[in-house]
């Protein structure tokens, strides 16, 4: 008979293979004791340590789908997850980091790039060695990217991009930018490298979430981009949608990771915190709102598991991933709000963490599809009207 774990009560390390049970203690090894130490300056200065990205590329913690003959390792969507989980209980701005180099500069290189680009840009990027960043979003609005206004233009010497691309992820450290352009009128993907004539990422400073890691915008400003720089296989949206499908999917894991540590840190605090000569955690309102933690992470993490095991079949599902993105992403920030609450005063002191990643969880229920623009995707599918015009 299984005993009851309040820490994991549908026991999801027992559904784990002994090899995403590896990744997921190199990936915890690594978050505690290389990035713990460091985030509370990070976040304090709003700076990013750009040798994160090498250290996770010597870790096999970049790329981890990506085959391994490009540089991956060659992990199932699982161990993927697990490893987002584990770098975003540390702070959501970190599996930022790692899961647009992953899920949204690495997948599409490998989806629907040359052989050429593969072999030139993949096993840099595994490695940390270059950094990418995904520019999808405009500053006239990102919930409508079929709306985009950049275009690419086709000239002997290649492709004339004009455009300006708005809160985009390691765009000022990045040595290649994604970029997603209309050419006579369609969306096409193309690979821009730093250095580029009329491209240029200025870094946007004063964010009051995700501090730690770096967003700026991206401006084309008749940007020449070679041929063999062209996204060759895909047109449309569904080029971008197929890389946010990833990325959705692993932050439904990396909400669950911010969850849980505001959860067993609202736990461990009521169990000491003293208040009218009783610890708080002895008192019902703070066991229902640890009850209500502990229910929404565990029913969060079961999805997110049978999400990723039902991407390892190859099954194509971007609704149910509008649905764990969007479930696992507001109870995440519920969570973080109500252990911040448990921690009273002194929830909002940086050292205990709780207000930092609900500060970043605001961001992290907005970006890749706002809360409410998942919300409709599930609307549509259910009663096939669409309410977003
Ligand atoms: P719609 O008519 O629904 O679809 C247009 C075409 O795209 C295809 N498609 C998909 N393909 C693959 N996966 C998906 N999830 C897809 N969803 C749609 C669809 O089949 C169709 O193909 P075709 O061949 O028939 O033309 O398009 P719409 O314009 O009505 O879409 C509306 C909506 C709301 C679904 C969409 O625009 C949307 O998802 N908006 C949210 C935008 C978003 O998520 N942006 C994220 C930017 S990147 C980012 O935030 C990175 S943060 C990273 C970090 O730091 O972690
Ligand atoms: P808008 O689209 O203007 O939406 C504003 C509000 O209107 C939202 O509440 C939305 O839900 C609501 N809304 C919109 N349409 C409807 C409707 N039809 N019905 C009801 N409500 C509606 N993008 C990238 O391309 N690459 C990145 O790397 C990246 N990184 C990011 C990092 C950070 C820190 C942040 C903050 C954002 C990042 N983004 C990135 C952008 C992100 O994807 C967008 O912010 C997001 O898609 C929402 O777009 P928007 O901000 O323009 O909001």
């Amino acid at each position: 008979r299984l005993t009851f774990s309040w820490e994991d009560p549908f026991h999801l390390d027992r559904q784990l293979s002994e090899d995403e049970r590896m990744v997921a203690k190199t990936a915890r090894d690594y978050a505690r004791s290389r990035l713990l130490p460091r985030v509370i300056e990070a976040y304090r200065t709003e700076s990013f340590d750009r040798s994160i990205m090498t250290e996770m590329g010597e870790l096999g913690l970049l790329g981890a789908t990506v085959a391994e003959e490009y540089g991956g390792s060659g992990l199932s969507h699982v161990a993927y997850g697990l490893i987002a989980r584990e770098i975003e209980a540390i702070d959501s701005g970190y599996r930022s980091a790692m899961s647009v180099q992953s899920s949204l500069v690495m997948y599409p290189i490998e989806a629907f790039g040359t052989e050429a680009q593969k072999k030139k840009y993949l096993p840099r990027l595994a490695t940390g060695e270059w950094v990418g960043c995904f520019g999808l979003t405009e500053p006239d609005g990102g919930s409508d990217p079929g709306a985009m206004r950049t275009t690419a233009r086709k000239t002997e010497e290649g492709y004339v991009l004009n455009g300006a691309k708005m809160w985009i992820t390691n765009s000022p450290i990045a040595d290649l930018a994604i970029v997603w352009a209309k050419l006579d009128g369609e969306i096409r993907g193309f690979i821009v490298d730093k250095g580029t004539k009329g491209f240029e990422c200025p870094k946007i400073e004063g964010k009051l979430s995700l501090r730690a890691s770096i967003t700026g915008s991206i401006s084309l400003s008749d940007a020449l981009v070679p041929e063999e720089n062209l996204l060759p296989k895909v047109k449309g949206l569904r080029g971008p949608f197929s890389c946010l499908n990833k990325a959705r999917y692993g932050i439904s894991w990396g909400a669950m990771g911010a969850a849980e540590f505001c959860w067993h840190a609202a736990r461990d605090y009521a169990m000491e915190r003293v208040v009218f000569g009783n610890p708080i955690a002895g008192t019902q309102l703070v066991q229902k709102k640890l009850a209500d933690m502990q229910t929404e992470i565990a029913l969060g993490l079961q999805g997110a598991l049978r999400l990723g095991r039902l991407l390892d079949e190859g099954a194509y599902v971007p609704e149910t991933i509008s649905l764990m993105k969007r479930n696992n992403c507001g109870k995440a920030l519920d969570i973080a709000r109500a252990a911040r609450d448990i921690h009273g005063g002194n929830g909002i002191a940086e050292e205990y963490h709780v207000l930092r990643h609900a500060m970043n969880l605001e961001t992290v229920n907005t970006y890749e599809g706002t809360h409410d623009v998942h919300a409709l995707i599930l609307g549509r599918a259910q009663t096939g009207l669409q309410a977003f015009s």
